[in-house]
């Protein structure tokens, strides 16, 4: 970047108007580049009689500032290095606090990291009420904490404890709620934004000082005004953080102590820690796997997992068949993201008025929570609609249907949509385990037939696989992708064999859980010890939430496809017939009431057939259930079931928790070896049996001496 690209300034009235629009990206970020040019920038404005105030906006269309130049973290070979990143934007900020003409920030988009720190150094912050619009600092999902001042300077603004609420969760909060919180002055509508900065900057060049009124009221002064209330916030907070991390993520606890250490011992030494604690983070190997992730996950934004691919169509309308848990999920979620109409089909009216009910809930929860108002709420409502025949499905330019998984029952529906619907029309799948291309045989149109696999519950889970079949025409891959993102959705494009990527890798797991238990390990301690590794439930638990029918029946289609090497475990063999499918129907291997799931239902084990007995050591638990799965996700990258490690780590992070620290299952297999790995799969096999015996691929890679990353 040329110096003085990222900031140009023109006077209007006495107020110079800061526009950052760095060259040739998407979005602001602050580089060390950045840097020297705001610098360079204020010491002009500084010098500049005529400048009385500064009003300092984004250039970008819909996002202000996306916090610091991630990309320079990835470079820092060293803690020092790291820390001197953090001081020298401290010092930055510094200036920006100290200027001596007043800063007045209109913010429009995303206002993250750095930049909310920036903002944060200014003396006034308008933010614009539009929904692109958010607040935060993420920076503890990167594995760091805001190292630029933000640990300081947002406790002292909205207290401790609503700082520590927004930092340790890394919250972006929509502008209504930052205003709420006291984090900005004034919500605007975009239109006027600027005039309203312009305006601020001009009163507070004239002297005004802005009212802040302190929020929380009595319990806020008795927690956040002195030491014994704010020592309990963080005795709390700390309790919270452990809890939640399992100990596994250093940032939170981190940020924690650069607060606490900053109102204890005033701003200075508060920035000396954080700048040091921020050192220390940016090398640790659970930043750079977050870091990664970070770009994965923004690669595969712009990825349609096929070369060249044509642009997506524009879905405005959504058919979806079959109105249970998936189809109404798919339903709700696809209304309040993607905001298209949504035609509900089930065969009875009784099943489409509860499908219907159950996807509105996913409006009721966004409209609770205030993410949208009450007029866009009654707008989506009016989205949704459905019935008993296929009504309405003529102008959907892509139906979904979730029925039962049966492979006659899925053909029988695409005979029907594709005489129900347009020629163009795309067709997909939610089967979980059913090949595409099977279904896709009893199509007319079957380059139309594409899978589309949600995972349960549909609002809250990241991941969608997509599936092309053979004959998949490219459009309708790119429609299906770009449709899944506008659900709010990572999308992998994944192979069209059995069980995909996800359950191809998650059903060797759950079975050996089943093993265990039939070895004698105790149900909470299975779940336990994979918590402690970084889950965030146990493979027990999971089953109990997919629900013990659903998870048989994978389980069966993944036998009859692999073979031996995927033989359900002989105890979970009852627990389907007992009645026993997990938390809907009240009883599984936990108990459930009134929705909370309870502890374990010891009755369980007369019907696996063992009673807890120790089984073998918790190292071993470990063992078998890990290398289990990284074995097979080695094979299936073999088999080129995920197009890259990078899809296969994505997938399993967002698709079912796969410890994100950990990197994701392929990274970890990296990181303990593929020599050392063949070696204890080999043990685990002749002790357990041939289903451990290693891979070709990790085999491969032992002799090489190769990686799944370079
Ligand atoms: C921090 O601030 C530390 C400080 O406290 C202390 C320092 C001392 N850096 O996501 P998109 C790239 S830590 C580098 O597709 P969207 C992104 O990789 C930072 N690159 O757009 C992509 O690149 P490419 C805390 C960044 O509209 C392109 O921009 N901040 C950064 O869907 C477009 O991104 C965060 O963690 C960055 N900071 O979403 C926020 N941000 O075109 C991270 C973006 O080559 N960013 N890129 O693929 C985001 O959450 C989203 O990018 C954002 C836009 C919501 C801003």
């Amino acid at each position: 970047m040329a110096p003085g690209a990222a900031l140009t300034w023109t006077l209007a009235d006495g107020v110079a108007v800061v526009t950052f629009d760095l060259p040739g990206e998407p979005v602001n970020k602050i580089s060390r580049a950045v840097k020297e040019d705001v610098l360079a920038t204020f010491e002009v404005l500084e010098r500049d009689r005529a400048v009385e105030a500064v009003a300092f906006f984004s250039g970008k269309p819909d996002s202000f500032i996306a916090g610091a130049d991630i990309a320079e973290f990835v470079e820092i070979t060293s803690a020092a290095e790291a820390e001197r990143l953090a001081a020298d934007g401290q010092a930055l900020l510094e200036r920006v606090a100290g200027f001596s003409k007043p800063i007045a920030v209109g913010i429009h988009g995303a206002c993250l990291g750095g930049g909310l720190e920036f903002a944060l150094a200014c003396r006034y912050r308008v933010a614009s009420d539009h929904p692109k619009t958010q607040l935060g600092l993420p920076e503890v999902q990167l594995g760091l904490l805001p190292g630029a001042g933000g640990c300081q300077r947002l406790p002292r603004l909205i207290g401790a404890r609503a700082a520590l609420d927004l930092i340790l969760a890394a919250k972006l909060e929509p502008a209504a709620r930052a205003f709420r919180l006291g984090i900005v002055d004034e919500l605007v509508h975009p239109a006027i934004l600027k005039d309203v900065t312009l305006a601020a900057a001009k009163r507070l060049a004239r002297g005004w000082r802005p009212q802040r009124r302190r929020r929380g009221g009595l319990v806020a002064w008795l927690l956040d005004r002195n030491p014994l209330g704010r020592r309990l916030v963080f005795r709390a907070a700390r309790r919270q953080v452990l809890a939640k991390t399992g100990g596994n993520y250093p940032a939170p606890v981190a940020a924690l102590e650069a607060v606490e250490h900053g109102l204890r011992h005033g701003i200075r030494e508060g920035l000396k820690r954080e700048a040091q604690l921020f050192g220390q983070l940016a090398v640790t190997d659970v930043s750079r796997k977050l870091v990664q992730i970070f770009f994965a996950t923004t690669a595969l934004k712009k990825d349609f997992g096929i070369p060249s691919p044509p642009p997506p169509v524009a879905v405005t309308r959504l058919g979806v068949v079959g109105a249970g848990f998936m189809g109404a999920g798919i339903a709700g979620t696809a209304v309040a993201q993607a905001d298209v109409d949504v035609r509900l089909k089930d065969a009875g009216l009784p099943q489409v008025a509860k499908g219907l009910a159950a996807a509105r809930e996913v409006l009721d929860d966004r409209f609770k929570r205030r993410r949208i108002s009450k007029y866009e709420y009654t707008r989506l409502v009016a989205q949704l609609s459905g019935g008993d025949s296929y009504a309405g499905f003529g102008r959907a330019e892509l139906v979904i249907e979730a029925v039962f998984e049966d492979l006659a029952v899925k053909q029988a529906v695409v005979r029907e949509v594709e005489a129900a619907t347009s020629e163009g029309a795309a067709f997909a799948s939610n089967t979980s385990t059913i090949p595409i291309h099977r279904i896709a045989e009893a199509a007319r149109r079957p380059e139309q037939v594409i899978g589309m696999h949600f995972f349960s519950p549909v609002a809250r889970m990241p991941l969608l696989e997509v599936i092309p079949a053979a004959r998949t025409a490219p459009a309708v891959i790119s429609t299906a992708v770009a449709f899944g993102r506008r659900m709010g959705k990572t999308a992998i494009v994944v192979k069209d064999s059995p069980g995909f990527w996800i359950n191809r890798i998650l059903t060797p797991y759950m079975n050996e859980a089943g093993h265990l238990l039939a070895a004698g390990v105790a149900i909470e301690e299975i779940d336990q010890l994979m918590v402690h590794f970084g889950f965030p439930v146990g493979p027990i638990t999971l089953l109990d939430e997919v629900g013990m029918d659903v998870a048989e029946k994978v389980a069966g289609v993944m036998h009859a496809a692999f073979g031996d090497r995927f033989a359900p475990a002989a105890s979970f063999a009852g627990m389907v017939k007992a009645g026993r499918l997990g938390r809907k129907a009240g009883k599984g291997f936990y108990r459930y009431a009134g929705g909370k799931k309870g502890g374990v239902d010891t009755a369980v084990y007369e019907i696996i057939g063992t009673q807890p007995n120790g089984g073998p050591r918790p190292a071993e638990v470990i063992q078998r259930l890990v290398l289990v799965m990284l074995n097979e996700a080695a094979r299936a990258v073999g088999e080129g079931i995920v197009r890259s490690p990078r899809d296969g780590d994505i997938g399993a992070i967002f698709g079912f928790g796969f410890p994100p620290f950990r990197g994701g299952p392929l990274r970890h297999a990296d990181d303990l070896g593929a020599a050392r790995l063949v070696g204890e799969l080999e043990r685990l096999a002749e002790r357990y049996g041939a289903r451990f015996a290693p891979s070709d691929v990790l085999q491969d890679q032992a002799r090489r001496g190769t990686k799944f990353y370079s």
